[in-house]
């Protein structure tokens, strides 16, 4: 980052069951970690977690990270869902399409309601495949009187599987596709 006089802390979840949502998940945190504004400074594990809200669809794969950014939170949203848009593209080609999804979860503890940003993220605290990998790095952090950990000990996190233990999975995906 260039400047270091404004530096916030956001945390994102990120998720995807489309296509190859392990590589657009690397891929968004490989943008985020090249973008000028932006340093990754952790990285949950990979996480497949069964759906939740809408059932009748494949397991996802989940993870959360934290990022330290120069950005405001809505030119943050800006980026991630530019970067969602470009790992969204479906072309016609050898590894079909993908889908991403990244939320905004908490910008440095702000609380933010407009039309464009709801900050901390509304349903956070119900779903345990946010809750989950958010408890990875970020246990003690507090959302809405209550920490991840807490929050976490009150949902159904049933089905729940941890895909990969390294907290670098995102650095090299293709790392299991050589000769494949
Ligand atoms: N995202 C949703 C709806 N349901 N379920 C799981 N397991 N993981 C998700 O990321 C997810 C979901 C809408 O954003
Ligand atoms: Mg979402
Ligand atoms: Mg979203």
């Amino acid at each position: 980052m260039q400047d270091n006089s404004r530096i916030s802390t956001a945390l994102l979840g990120l998720g995807g069951n489309i296509g190859d949502p392990v590589a657009a998940m690397s891929s968004a945190l490989q943008m985020l970690e090249q973008h000028p504004d932006c340093r990754v400074t952790q990285v949950s594990r990979l996480y497949k977690t069964p759906p939740w809200g809408k059932t009748d669809q494949d397991w996802f794969f989940n993870a959360a990270a934290e990022v330290e950014t120069t950005l405001s939170p809505v030119p943050l949203l800006g980026l991630a869902l530019g970067i969602e848009q470009v790992n969204r593209r479906v072309r016609a080609e050898r590894w079909g399409p993908r889908t991403l999804d990244i939320d905004i979860l908490d910008f440095g503890g702000l609380v933010i309601k407009s039309d464009q940003l709801t900050i901390p993220h509304p349903r956070m605290t119900e779903r345990a495949f946010v809750l989950m990998p958010l408890a990875d790095f970020a246990p003690d952090f507090m959302v809405n009187g209550k920490t991840v950990r807490e929050w976490l000990g009150e949902v159904d996190a049933s089905g729940i599987e941890v895909a990969d233990e390294s907290r670098d999975w995102w650095r090299n995906p293709d790392k299991d596709m050589k000769g494949g």
